[in-house]
């Protein structure tokens, strides 16, 4: 049994005086490729992280929900699946909340639920650490009352969980990314109609290492920066129309470009998103082919149009990039949604070091917060611990 499980059934003992019924673990994840696009029906490669929310949950039969995080100050938070409505909790506790309220919402009979958390990904970080602590919930109470939902069931509902009861208008990506990724790969995932491959994805079995670097800016996609993407994106698709930016051939852009005439703002959001698809497919196709180095000019041409087309990102993602590639890095570009979080880095496993002193030198030079830099391995998805 590992540490982290041991602690969580040990606090849901003491907490409420009883054995959980099971103790079950979702990842955060990074994105390798394919940023927001998930929301316009493309293609997205994100791998888990051996981060993980840990959860112990029992059931209950009186219609409470009690919640617990071992990582927030307070006491446990109790209420009634009967008050359960979107919007209304602005805490942590709105993400397994959402969860039981999506589950019942689809009819699922859910009667109530005892639950302490602890997560070990990192919050705000744009490393998904919100949709771990959906994932967690909903597939500890997928097992329990044996609803027998599908992992890109549970996906959906966690989603619909973020969207509607939380607020945040996000896509489907990051839940997908923990409850379906597999170690060793990367989720090459059709966000349509939710098909999926695993990818390989062993770079150290190449001499190479992925670097997560947090820039330790806090960022939240509830706010009104990611809303306004999406909606430009919808509204680029309206003009065109087409359903989805996905359904713009990247053959035709610049015909397609044209056509939107001078809405800057919209050309800049479609020219972004249907590149980005392109980029996708390219490093699949550079992975299948075994030339995992040439998908770093991919990553790295992925953040300038997310810099300068898209406009997600800030200084210090910017300055992570500008001084890994400077250090000698293969590619990189920020991953997440952006307006702060996190940016990866493809590196040789020879040149990590250098990078790292680089990129920390550089944000103490520029009088930015210490960045937070470790390796990414591809890990497990959600699984059932006990
Ligand atoms: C956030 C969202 F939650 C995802 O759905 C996705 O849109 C991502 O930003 C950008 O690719 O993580």
């Amino acid at each position: 049994m590992g540490a982290a499980q041991v602690q969580v059934r040990q606090g849901f003992a003491a907490l409420y005086g009883a054995e959980p019924e099971g103790v079950w673990s979702a990842p955060g994840r990074v994105n390798l490729i394919g940023e927001h696009t998930d929301y316009n029906d493309g293609f997205v490669m994100p791998f888990a992280l051996p981060h993980t929310a840990v959860a112990a949950v029992s059931r209950r039969t009186d219609g409470r929900l009690r919640l617990h995080s071992a990582d927030v100050e307070g006491g446990i938070v109790e209420l009634s699946l009967d008050d359960l409505a979107p919007e209304s909790d602005k805490n942590w506790t709105a993400y397994p909340a959402g969860v039981v309220w999506a589950l019942r919402e689809a009819g699922h009979p859910v009667t109530g639920a005892d639950v302490h958390l602890s997560s070990t990904v990192p919050s705000g970080a744009g490393l998904s650490s919100s949709a771990a602590l959906e994932v967690v919930v909903a597939l500890a109470l997928n097992d329990l009352y044996e609803l027998g939902l599908k992992r890109w069931q549970l996906a959906r509902l966690c989603q619909r969980a973020e969207n509607v009861y939380v607020g945040a208008p996000t896509g489907i990506m990051d839940q997908t990314a923990s409850a379906c990724c597999e170690a060793g790969h990367a989720l090459f995932l059709d966000t349509r109609d939710l098909s999926q491959r695993q990818i390989p994805f062993d770079l150290a079995a190449e001499g190479m290492r992925l670097l997560v670097v947090d820039t330790q800016v806090k960022h939240a996609h509830s706010g009104g920066e990611y809303g306004k993407r999406r909606a430009g994106c919808e509204q680029g698709a309206d003009l065109l129309g087409v359903h989805a930016l996905r359904d713009v051939d990247h053959a035709e852009l610049d015909t397609a470009l044209e056509r939107l005439g001078d809405e800057e703002e919209v050309r800049r959001l479609v020219r972004h998103v249907v590149t980005e698809d392109a980029r996708v497919e390219r490093v699949v196709d550079l992975l299948k082919a075994g030339d995992t180095r040439a998908i770093g000019p991919v990553l790295t041409e992925g953040h300038a149009s997310l810099r300068d087309d898209f406009r997600v990102s800030c200084p210090e993602l910017d300055l992570v990039v500008d001084t890994a590639l400077a250090a000698g890095a293969l590619g990189a570009r920020m991953t997440g949604g952006g307006f702060g979080g996190s940016a990866i880095v493809l590196a040789e496993e020879a040149d990590v070091v250098a990078i790292t002193k680089a990129v920390e030198d550089a944000f103490a030079t520029a009088g930015f917060t210490a960045p937070r830099v470790f390796e990414a391995v591809p890990s497990p998805g959600a699984t059932r611990l006990a």
